[in-house]
């Protein structure tokens, strides 16, 4: 069991950034009030931030009120951290879905606050709990900035001494007013791959609506990606650094339905939009080397 007190009094910041106890009883670092009254939540369970919400905002980030938040469970919403893998482990039908990190304790390295915005940074390194997946020492950490913007960078040093070749997604959900009155752009013309339409390689001149269940993968984009949400007035912006892949999901209703941390009626006040290097396109990472993956998130009325 994680000493709260003992990280607040290590880490935290009075009146700024606290560690508390949180949800299931899991330890969060609260970012009460940067300069500019921008708020926001990062548990250590998984690397995992379940909040942000920048000042004169709504919250930008969507959790589910049926999510578990037990220690071997990953969070229902926010961004979990999708590693070493993505979806099913190929050949491993025990394995958990989207890999290890976002259902393990992270370390707490450090809380910084600094020109009005406060960044955390927290790291999960190979240990017996990880090799009983996956053989290769490695160190992740996650340093997120809240802020006007928020900043992810999920960093992975290879600690071994042989090339790493890993999945890696910023799973992020978004809360929208109303996903049927969404457009997504910056994915015109790009090739996806859709399990749920049974299609590959097909793309589209169009912006992105969404009219049913929606999970595509778009491959070999590096673009900018907005959210444009009519019911909430806003536009939420994704600036992805070093991602080949993007991800889109919404359940919608059935799927939403078979989900027990998932309540029935929520599908319509989320939109997934994920931050990626997954299956043909994964992350390389020499012996010794960094490999930094990031998603920058800012929001503007419409
Ligand atoms: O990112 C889309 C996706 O891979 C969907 O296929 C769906 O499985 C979603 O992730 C959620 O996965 P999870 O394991 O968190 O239920």
């Amino acid at each position: 069991m994680t000493d709260v007190t003992l990280l607040n009094k290590q880490f935290g910041i009075p009146g700024v950034a606290q560690i508390v106890t949180g949800n299931g009883g899991l330890p969060a670092v609260q970012v009460t009030n940067t300069n500019d009254g921008t708020t926001g939540t990062i548990y250590l369970h998984g690397g995992h931030v379940t909040a942000w919400k920048p000042a004169e905002n709504q919250e930008v980030l969507w959790c589910s009120k049926n999510s578990w938040w037990e220690p071997d469970k990953p969070i229902r919403g926010g961004v979990p951290i999708c590693f070493p893998w993505f979806g099913a482990r190929e050949g491993d039908a025990t394995a958990p879905s989207h890999g290890f990190a976002r259902i393990l304790p992270w370390e707490l390295e450090s809380v910084n606050s600094q020109s009005g915005e406060v960044t955390v940074v927290v790291s999960l390194k190979s240990s017996t709990a990880t090799r009983k997946y996956w053989p290769d020492k490695f160190l992740l950490r996650h340093r997120v900035t809240f802020g006007p913007e928020l900043v992810m960078q999920l960093e992975l040093t290879n600690l071994g001494n042989t090339p790493m070749i890993v999945e890696e997604a910023q799973h992020t959900y978004f809360h929208v007013g109303d996903v049927r009155q969404i457009r997504i752009t910056g994915l015109e013309n790009v090739k996806y791959i859709s399990s749920v339409e049974n299609v590959r390689d097909k793309s589209h001149a169009h912006a992105i609506v969404i009219e049913a269940e929606t999970d595509r993968r778009y491959v070999n984009t590096t673009g900018t990606i907005v959210l444009e949400d009519r019911s909430l007035n806003r536009r939420i912006t994704l600036k992805r650094h070093n991602s080949k892949t993007a991800v889109v999901w919404n359940p919608w209703i059935a799927k939403a339905k078979a989900m027990p941390d998932f309540s029935d009626e929520e599908w319509p006040e989320m939109m997934c939009i994920e931050t990626a290097n997954v299956r043909e396109l994964p992350a390389k990472v020499g012996p010794q080397e960094t490999h930094v993956m990031a998603s920058r998130i800012s929001v503007q009325s419409m």
